[in-house]
């Protein structure tokens, strides 16, 4: 049995940014899945593990942690020895810019993201209605994001640097729902942004993501 035990969705994308870390530095762990449909992460023996009910949680040994990139982080730098560097951790300055770029997907990039991704994509799956005004509101702060991001990747091949690290790969989960709806036109305008997406989400990582989603 795997020492790191993973409790969440294959897919939902906060446990799915924690598994492609998992499989990017060659850690070998357990998805136990929760049907959030009928309130498994509410239930008490749950909530002893995360106050807020809500997934992923990682255990490792007695350490529970949660909140996803915070469990990536750990297992970052756990590892750091195998798999991708993800930290840069032995260069003071790289692993600083790593840290800033981090910083810009949790501060910047994911309130819009994740609110244009539940009005076009999670919305419709529960049979609510989109609500327009959100997604031009929200629309137009994420591409003022991307610009930044545009030309950021027009003079680095990553986010932090010419090297794929924690930073890239935290924008990963997300990104890929954007990319199932119309506002995939925001990355897909921005041919630095583009190429970037398109490479880092090509990793074998996050493919062995989607195929161990697709085979549950
Ligand atoms: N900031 C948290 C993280 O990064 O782990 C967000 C966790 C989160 O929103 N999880 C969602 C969830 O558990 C699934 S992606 N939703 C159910 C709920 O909030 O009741």
């Amino acid at each position: 049995m795997a020492a790191v035990k993973v409790y969440g969705m294959p897919l939902s994308s906060c446990t799915a940014r924690v598994l492609t870390c998992l499989i990017e530095k060659g850690v070998e762990y357990e998805l136990v899945t929760l049907n959030l449909g009928v309130g498994e992460h509410k239930q008490p023996g749950f909530l002893a593990k995360q106050p807020f009910g809500q997934i992923p949680v990682l255990e490792d040994g007695d350490l529970t942690l949660f909140e996803s990139r915070a469990i990536a982080k750990y297992v970052a730098y756990k590892y750091k020895d195998q798999g991708t560097d993800l930290l840069r951790h032995e260069n003071v300055k790289e692993s600083a810019v790593v840290v800033v770029w981090t910083e810009v997907e949790s501060q910047q990039y994911n309130p819009p993201i994740s609110t244009l991704v539940y009005e076009l994509l999670i919305k419709g799956m529960y049979g609510m209605t989109t609500d327009q005004a959100v997604v031009d509101a929200e629309s137009a702060k994420f591409g003022k994001v991307l610009d930044v991001y545009e030309a950021r990747l027009s003079e680095n091949k990553y986010l932090a640097g010419n090297f794929y690290s924690l930073a890239d790969q935290n924008h990963i989960p997300y990104t890929y729902f954007l990319m199932k709806t119309p506002a995939a036109s925001l990355i897909n305008d921005r041919p630095h942004v583009k190429a970037w997406w398109e490479n880092i989400s090509s990793r074998p990582s996050f493919q062995k993501v989607l195929a161990n989603a697709n085979a549950a």
